[in-house]
């Protein structure tokens, strides 16, 4: 599974709750990579929850590198994999993305959003990143908002399926499984997170 999108949205963050769920509650095998090495101190954060976590990382850097991460991880249940955080308007930038994730075969591509960007930057950031196929958003930050119409016209302008929102900075609770009446209510304003408890 690999997880792209802007600039702190929430990536690594996500992934490193996920990674817990999955390892420590569903007792899978799970493998770390991650091809952030742009921002000094980006290897370091997932490393720090990669060994709190016991579990491995790698870090690559060309899509050899990839494709020999994956190997390694051959036995593995599930693998994770983040990315730098790009200005969706640097298409050089995506297109050493694109190339990066081509180099191996992925279950599923995340695009990651937070819900506190406005809808019209979401449509553009969107369509800069069209040209890598995703299947799957991530919408993080639910907590620092209470207007979430913007989660319904994302799903509506992509087609793929919402499959995670978080809700906070703690890992790894504060990431929940899209649930339709969940997200239903949010969108009709029934329920906020953040304001008076989750
Ligand atoms: N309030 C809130 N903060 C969050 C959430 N998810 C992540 N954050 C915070 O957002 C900031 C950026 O998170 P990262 O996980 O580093 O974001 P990223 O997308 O990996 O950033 P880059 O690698 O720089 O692109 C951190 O301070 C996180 O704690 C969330 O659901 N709610
Ligand atoms: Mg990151």
């Amino acid at each position: 599974m690999a997880f792209i999108g802007p600039t702190g949205v929430g990536k690594t963050t996500s992934i490193a709750k996920l990674a817990a769920n999955f390892a420590l509650y569903e007792n899978r095998r799970v493998g770390l990579i991650t091809a952030d090495t742009y921002r000094i101190a980006a290897v370091e954060q997932l490393k720090t929850y990669a060994e709190i976590m016991e579990v491995p990382l790698e870090v690559i850097y060309t899509p050899d590198e990839m494709k020999r991460a994956l190997d390694l991880y051959e036995s593995f249940d599930t693998i994770l994999i983040d990315t730098a955080g790009t200005s969706s308007r640097n298409k050089m930038q995506i297109n050493e993305l694109k190339n990066l994730l081509e180099a191996i075969p992925l279950t599923d591509t995340f695009l990651v959003l937070s819900a506190t960007t406005r809808n019209k930057d979401l449509i553009e950031v969107i369509d800069n990143y069209s040209i890598i196929k995703t299947n799957r958003i991530l919408f993080t930050k639910l907590d620092e908002t209470s207007t979430y119409g913007c989660l319904l016209n994302v799903i509506n302008y992509t087609n793929n399926a919402l499959s995670y929102i978080t809700i906070g900075q703690s890992v790894p609770e504060d990431i929940e499984e899209a649930d339709p009446d969940r997200i239903a209510s949010l969108v009709l304003g029934e329920y906020a997170y953040g304001r008076s408890g989750k």
